[in-house]
């Protein structure tokens, strides 16, 4: 054979490894969307499974109004700003200055975690809702906001009977379903929440964030006296609702009171949940807490009178660290581990429960804790006491997690082109030596199984855990209110 027939039987073998590579590519790609297809048929299954009740849902507190900017067009990145980033002593969540602002962004968008910080400098947080007003390129949007009326919405959007503790504005009350009974009086002028959204590989000077997230900077003046506890309180009686859900309570961290005045309103929240009658069951959503004084408050008046808890993967760890060292964990891991996050949830469960049966009999009004929901980005997780207060618990996973990519994609379609998953084909139940191993499958997406849980020496309580793959969306168009959407949706087949 010549030197070109050897040239030919390369170039010929090379076109065809190129051929092969393409095909089998393509052949990848077409096994994954028929795989992530058949997840999406049977969590939407599994989600229409069991007719919605109507029950009856009351909701506390608070509301805002919700200016959207995508925050690498709004924010400018500045060399002194690179200069702080550098400094060994780091800013995080005092923000007095706009430089303040800017390194507390700096630290939570290089980490993709979620935050929401309170701004003392009234004339600081002004300037730049203007700012943003005007900074077409950044895409500024309004939308009724604050954690109870995004999951009042949610609830009532999928056939709850809701009730609303919040004062608002006449003009944000028209963005809100009127089929949500309002408790709350008008006010003239609306806290606002500057949101500064990003996607997934955005980058921002020298930074660059690993996943989709938002940074909640807000100046509140109405929010962090739930001003709006003794309107819901006249109306609940007669309502008598199945579930109570309290929210919004993060408004209250690191703002700055007068002496004793935030201790008289968590006393207040916690006399409200109190009150409400044991057939009632109450959630608190939990959401990000800087302060760790404050955490401890609510640990000691806020949880023990909770069924059930949501939070996501930053929530989880910082109450763990809480309850295990006595320190705030700022972030974690975004993307955890099922295994990692089952043991902090686990261990969370038992701390919260060995309380509990230290002191329900000397006091009544305590509950157990019954139910924990984790979101996260790449599934969700529900851990239920199997004493039959919460039901299908399987399906409440499945919604929760359609519900995360229906609303990080802005979208009542969930198609699977546009989604991807970060779940193994199989994961631990634990990580210690040992834990089972969970095999994912397609055809019944949502893993669930039981478990006993000690929680001292002489009590167990046996739960049943369930884990959803979420769906994610692959170009992110919001995530505020990701949680609060996802939390409803979860609790709306449990009731
Ligand atoms: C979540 O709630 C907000 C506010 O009510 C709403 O704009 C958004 O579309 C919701 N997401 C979904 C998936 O419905
Ligand atoms: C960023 O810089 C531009 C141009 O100097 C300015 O108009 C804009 O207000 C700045 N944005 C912020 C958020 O400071
Ligand atoms: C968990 O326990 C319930 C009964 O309490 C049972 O119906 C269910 O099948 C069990 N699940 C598994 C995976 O064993
Ligand atoms: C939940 O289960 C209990 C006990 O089986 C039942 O009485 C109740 O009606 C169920 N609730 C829902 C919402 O399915």
């Amino acid at each position: 054979m010549g030197a070109t027939s050897y040239l030919t039987l390369l170039t010929a073998l090379s076109v065809f490894t190129a051929l092969f590579a393409i095909l089998y590519q393509a052949y990848l790609a077409s096994n994954d969307l028929k795989k992530l297809t058949l997840i999406l048929q049977n969590l939407k299954k599994l989600e229409q499974e069991f007719p919605v009740n109507k029950p009856r849902v009351a909701i506390g507190y608070g509301s805002c109004s919700d200016l959207y900017v995508k925050a690498v067009d709004f924010l400018n990145f500045t060399t002194s700003l690179e200069e702080l980033l550098h400094q060994t002593s780091f800013n995080v969540d005092d923000i007095n200055t706009e430089n303040d602002f800017l390194q507390s962004f700096a630290y939570y968008f290089q980490r993709g975690a979620a935050a929401e910080r309170f701004t003392t400098n009234k004339a600081m947080f002004r300037k730049l809702v203007t700012q943003a007003k005007k900074s077409f390129n950044a895409e500024p949007r309004w939308a009724l906001g604050g954690n109870a009326p995004v999951i009042a919405s949610r609830l009532a959007a999928e056939g709850a009977d809701v009730m609303l503790g919040a004062k608002m504005s006449l003009k944000l009350k028209t963005h809100l379903n009127p089929d949500i009974h309002l408790t709350g009086s008008l006010i003239d002028d609306d806290d606002i929440h500057l949101i500064l959204e990003y996607k997934t590989g955005d980058e921002w000077g020298t930074l660059r964030t690993p996943r989709a997230n938002r940074y909640i900077l807000h100046n509140d003046h109405h929010n962090p006296f739930i001003s709006s506890l003794e309107e819901l309180e006249q109306a609940l009686p007669e309502f008598d609702p199945h579930l109570f859900v309290v929210s919004g309570l993060q408004m209250m961290d690191n703002f700055v009171y007068d002496q004793g005045v935030r201790e008289d309103r968590i006393e207040k929240v916690c006399n409200q949940m109190q009150t409400q009658s044991s057939d009632t069951l109450v959630h608190f959503e939990m959401a990000s807490f800087v302060e760790l004084e404050f955490l401890q408050l609510l640990l000691h008046k806020i949880v023990p009178y909770s069924d059930s808890i949501g939070m996501n993967e930053q929530e989880l760890d910082n109450l763990q660290q809480v309850l295990d060292t006595g320190k705030i964990s700022l972030v974690a891991d975004s993307n955890p581990r099922v295994a990692q996050s089952l043991d902090q949830a686990r261990h969370v469960f038992k701390m919260l429960n060995e309380d509990y049966f230290k002191n329900y009999l000397a006091e009544k009004q305590r509950r157990l804790l019954s139910r924990i929901h984790l979101h996260t980005l790449a599934y969700q997780a529900i851990l239920v006491v199997k004493d039959g207060k919460w039901n299908n618990t399987k399906n409440a996973a499945a919604k929760a997690s359609l519900t995360a990519h229906r609303h990080v994609c802005a979208s009542t379609i969930v198609n699977p082109d546009a989604a991807y998953r970060l779940l193994d084909d199989s994961f631990a139940t634990s990580t210690e030596y040992g834990a089972a191993r969970i095999p994912f499958s397609e055809h019944d997406p949502v893993s669930c199984w039981n478990e006993t849980i000690a929680i001292n020496d002489h009590k167990q309580l046996d739960v049943e855990i369930c884990v959803a793959p979420v769906l994610i969306c692959k170009i992110a168009k919001q995530t505020a209110g990701a949680g609060d959407n996802i939390s409803a949706a979860g609790l709306i087949l449990q009731i």
